[in-house]
C-alpha cells in the first residue's frame, strides 16, 4: 500500500528566549515519525505572515495552545494523503487557513506541520533532508555571516545596529572556514575582555557590549581578525545586519541614539559610502527601513554594484513584495526565513524568484531560535550559497554549524564557494 500520513499533532516548547513556541511531530503509515520546532524573531517585519500567540494570562501573553490546535484542523485535512507531494500539502495546509498572511492558523501552525512533513518524508525514504528537498544537485555548503557583536532590539547595550558579522570567504572548505571564524569569535572575547568591556552574549550569541558609537564594533572586530592571524577583506569580510526599520520614523527619520544624532536617509547612506570606503563591508542588510522604498532606490544605485544589499524587512520572503523590488532595482540579495511566510513550498517558490532575477539568498535563522537545524538542511538543498544563523556560540546557533559539519563531510563532492560567492556582485 502506497505510503500515507497517519497522524499530526503539536504541543508548546520552549525557544532559545525562553518563550513559547510550536513543535509539530508527522507520523507515516510506515511508523516514521519527525518532528520541527518553529522559529521566532524579534525585530520582525510588519508583513510578515502572522505568529500566532494565546495573548491570554499564561507565558505573558506569549502562549501558543491556539496554533497547536490549529494544527488539529490541518492534521483533519491532511491524514491520509501521500507525505511526497511538498507543494501540494503545503497548497491545502494554505487553503485551510484562507489568507494571505496566516491570520487564521497562525503562520507557527503551517510552518511547524510542512516542516515536519518534509522531514519525515526524507526519513521514511532514509535520505537526508537536504537530498530529499534539493535532489542531486545540493552541494553548495554556504558562507556563513557570523553575527559576533550584537545590538538593537537584539542587546541591551548603545549599539544601534543590531548585529555586526563575519564572513569567512578565502578558505577551501565550510569547516576551515568555522574554524577561522572561531579564532577571531574568541580573540574577540580576549581584545573586549582586556580594554574593560562586558563579555556578556545578546540573543544571537554575540557579544553585546556598550561602544561609544556603531563604527567601534567594527574596528574591535577587525582587530580580533587580526590578532587570529587573518587578513580583513582578504580572509574575512564584514557583513552588517542595521535592521534600521527599528529605530526609522517617517517624520523624523533614521535616529542614532548611541551617537545622539537622526539622519534623513540621504545621509544615512553616505553614512555607509563612508564605510564602506573604510573598512571591508560586503553586505548590508536592512540599510533603510521597510517604510523608505524611496531610500532604497537611492541606496541601491549608490552601492548595489559594489556590495551585496539584502532585503529582510523590507521582503519579508514574500514573492509578491520581492518582484516589486526586482521591477524597481532595489537591492540585490534577499534574507529568507521561512517562518516570514508560512510554508516551505511558499519559501522555495521566493528562493527560486530571487535566483532567476539574480538576486543572491541568504537562508536564515530568526533570533529566537531552538536546537531544530531544518534550515541547515535548506541552504544546502536550494544551493543558497549563504547563511546567517548567528555566533558560533549557544547551542541553538552552533546546532546549525553542527549540521554543516555534519554535511560537508557526507557530500564527497560538496562546494564551499568561499570568495567566488560574491564575485560578479
Ligand atoms: C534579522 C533576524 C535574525 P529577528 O533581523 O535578520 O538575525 O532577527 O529574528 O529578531 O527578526
Ligand atoms: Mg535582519
Amino acid at each position: 500500500m502506497a505510503m500515507f500520513i497517519d497522524d499530526i499533532y503539536a504541543d508548546e516548547v520552549l525557544d532559545s528566549r525562553g518563550n513559547p513556541t510550536v513543535r509539530a511531530t508527522v507520523i507515516l503509515s510506515d511508523g516514521t515519525k519527525a518532528s520541527a520546532i518553529v522559529p521566532s524573531g524579534a525585530s520582525t517585519g510588519k508583513k510578515e505572515a502572522l505568529e500566532l500567540r494565546d495573548k491570554d494570562e499564561r507565558y505573558m501573553g506569549k502562549g501558543v495552545l491556539k496554533a497547536c490546535e490549529n494544527v488539529t484542523k490541518i492534521a483533519d485535512e491532511l491524514i491520509g494523503l501521500s507525505p511526497f507531494n511538498q507543494a501540494a500539502l503545503d497548497k491545502i495546509i494554505k487553503d485551510i487557513d484562507g489568507t494571505n498572511n496566516y491570520s487564521n492558523l497562525g503562520a507557527n501552525a503551517a510552518l511547524g506541520v510542512s516542516m515536519s512533513i518534509a522531514r519525515a518524508a526524507a526519513k521514511s525514504l532514509d535520505i537526508p533532508l537536504y537530498r530529499y528537498l534539493g535532489g542531486a544537485n545540493a552541494l553548495t555548503l554556504p558562507v556563513p555571516m557570523f553575527n559576533i557583536i550584537n545590538g538593537g532590539s537584539h542587546a541591551d547595550n548603545s549599539v544601534d545596529f543590531q548585529e555586526y558579522m563575519i564572513m569567512p570567504l578565502n578558505f577551501k572548505s565550510f569547516s576551515e572556514a568555522l574554524r577561522a571564524a572561531t579564532e577571531v569569535y574568541h580573540n574577540l572575547k580576549n581584545i573586549l575582555h582586556i580594554s574593560g568591556h562586558s563579555t556578556s552574549l545578546g540573543d544571537e550569541g554575540g557579544f553585546a557590549p556598550n561602544l561609544k558609537d556603531n563604527e567601534e564594533p567594527i574596528k574591535i572586530i577587525l582587530e580580533a581578525v587580526k590578532k587570529a592571524g587573518y587578513t580583513a577583506g582578504k580572509d574575512i569580510a564584514i557583513a552588517l545586519d542595521v535592521a534600521s526599520s527599528e529605530f526609522y520614523d517617517e517624520k523624523k527619520g533614521y535616529s542614532l541614539k548611541g551617537e545622539n544624532r537622526i539622519l534623513k536617509s540621504s545621509e544615512l547612506i553616505e553614512y555607509y559610502v563612508s564605510l564602506c570606503e573604510k573598512y571591508p563591508i560586503v553586505s548590508i542588510e536592512d540599510g533603510l527601513s521597510e517604510d523608505d522604498w524611496d531610500g532604497w532606490k537611492l541606496l541601491s544605485e549608490r552601492l548595489g554594484k559594489k556590495i551585496q544589499l539584502v532585503g529582510d524587512d523590507l521582503f519579508v520572503t514574500n514573492k509578491k513584495i520581492l518582484q516589486q523590488g526586482i521591477d524597481k532595482g532595489v537591492a540585490n540579495a534577499i534574507l529568507i526565513k521561512p517562518n516570514q511566510i508560512g510554508t516551505i513550498s511558499e519559501t522555495m517558490q521566493t528562493v527560486r524568484l530571487a535566483q532567476r532575477n539574480n538576486y543572491k539568498c541568504i537562508m536564515s535563522h530568526r533570533s529566537g531560535e531552538s536546537e531544530d537545524a531544518f534550515i541547515a538542511d535548506f541552504a544546502v538543498a536550494l544551493n543558497t550559497g549563504e547563511i546567517k544563523t548567528g555566533a558560533m556560540a549557544r547551542g541553538e546557533r552552533s546546532a546549525k554549524y553542527n549540521r554543516l559539519l555534519e554535511i560537508e563531510t557526507e557530500l564527497e563532492f560538496g562546494e564551499y564557494l568561499g570568495k567566488t560567492l560574491l564575485k560578479n556582485g
